[in-house]
């Protein structure tokens, strides 16, 4: 199956197969004997979820994309639909098909649900972000609001939620809590506050704070490592470090980054990598689809390496719907499967990667 892209990647990914491959490795590749036949099945073989974003539309529009989902993963996100913007674009009127659908399908494909999310800066409906710039919204009941969107939607999908990403980028690249919506108008807070309303509503769920750049960025690490042991001293019902893991190959890959993972899993939580993807530099070459599938590989492995690492989670699988090309100028590519939904190098590294140490 697939010859030519498992001759590719035999070729190209060197890295990946030294780091990852321990000598007794079975070849790679879903047409190994021995190697999984795909991403589920090594999913299942390393006893951790592997995931993807869904784009709701895509999923309700294009039968090939639902089949590669369902065939592929499973754990999904929803990458949009569970958003507040989403959910409840007017005050008070909820809009559940998309999110319905998003977990209606998993249920049926026997996938888990990590849900996103409950508190950020982004996607906000603009009835909120009015009220509170003209002061129609004050402070109390912004906070009332918060609690009743956490409370309605944690518990809209209470026992069918895996995961929640409860608190979404709450640092700055400096390392101090960001300067959005909710510090400026509630206080630092609100992060606690989030968590316990997200935990009485769902005390099964995990509840995750998630978050980009603390791969590698030393401040950011260390005000996150600090913020989580401050709200585990107040007794925050915290269970989980989301790292996104959004890489690019012009930046270098991140090679601490199993380390990182272990401080956070010293702290006694539990580890995902939530919406990992590779951009390039396009156009696309053999050699920057090599790179791209090493990372991807690297991070795979390092998320093995760490015992506590539960879940790894693409943000979208198919280059042909994927949030990169829309947001940096030039680049794309980032995904494990192309437009055409043909397995790229990176997804036959994927296959082929091995934990190194034992969990
Ligand atoms: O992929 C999402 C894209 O479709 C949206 O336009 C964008 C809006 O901010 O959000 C993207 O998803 C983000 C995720 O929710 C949080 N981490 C960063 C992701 C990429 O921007």
């Amino acid at each position: 199956m697939r010859p030519l892209i498992l001759a590719l990647a035999l070729a190209l990914a060197v890295p990946p197969l030294a780091l990852a491959a321990p000598a007794t490795a079975a070849g790679p590749g879903s047409g190994s004997a021995h190697g999984p036949r795909d991403l589920r099945d090594l999913a299942r073989k390393h006893r951790i979820s592997i995931g993807s974003a869904v784009d709701v539309a895509a999923l309700r529009a294009e039968p090939d994309y639902r089949t590669v989902l369902n065939r592929e993963f499973d754990h999904v996100t929803a990458e949009n639909a569970m958003k507040w913007e989403s959910v409840e674009p007017e005050r008070g009127v909820h809009t559940w098909d998309d999110a319905d659908e998003v977990v209606r399908n998993a249920r049926r494909h026997g996938q888990r649900v990590r849900g996103h999310t409950l508190v950020w800066h982004n996607q906000l409906p603009g009835w909120l972000t009015r009220g509170v710039a003209d002061g129609t919204i004050d402070a109390a009941e912004l906070r009332t609001i918060l609690r009743e969107h956490i409370t309605t939607q944690v518990r809209r999908y209470k026992g069918k939620i895996r995961a929640w990403d409860v608190v979404n980028e709450a640092l700055e690249e400096d390392g101090t809590l960001r300067q959005s919506i909710w510090l400026t108008h509630l206080g630092p807070g609100y992060i606690a506050d989030a968590f316990r309303w997200a935990h009485r509503a769902d005390p099964h769920a995990k509840l995750y704070l998630n978050d980009y750049n603390v791969e590698w960025n030393a401040p950011k690490i260390e005000g996150t490592l600090t913020l989580v042991k401050e709200l585990q001293a107040q007794k925050v019902p915290i269970d989980g470090m989301g790292f996104q893991g959004h890489l690019g190959i012009q930046y270098g890959y991140p090679g601490d980054w199993a380390n990182v993972m272990r401080r956070f899993a010293d702290l006694g939580l539990e580890i995902a990598i939530t919406e990992m993807d590779v951009r390039m530099v396009l156009p696309v070459t053999p050699e920057k689809l090599a790179t791209q599938a090493e990372y991807y590989g690297r991070a795979l492995s390092d998320c093995l390496s760490v015992k506590a690492c539960r879940e790894f989670t693409v943000w979208g699988f198919t280059d042909r719907h994927s949030w990169v090309p829309g947001w940096f100028d030039g680049e794309g590519a980032a995904c494990l499967f192309d437009e055409n939904l043909a397995p790229k190098p990176a997804y036959e590294t994927l296959l082929a990667t091995r934990r190194v140490s034992g969990r």
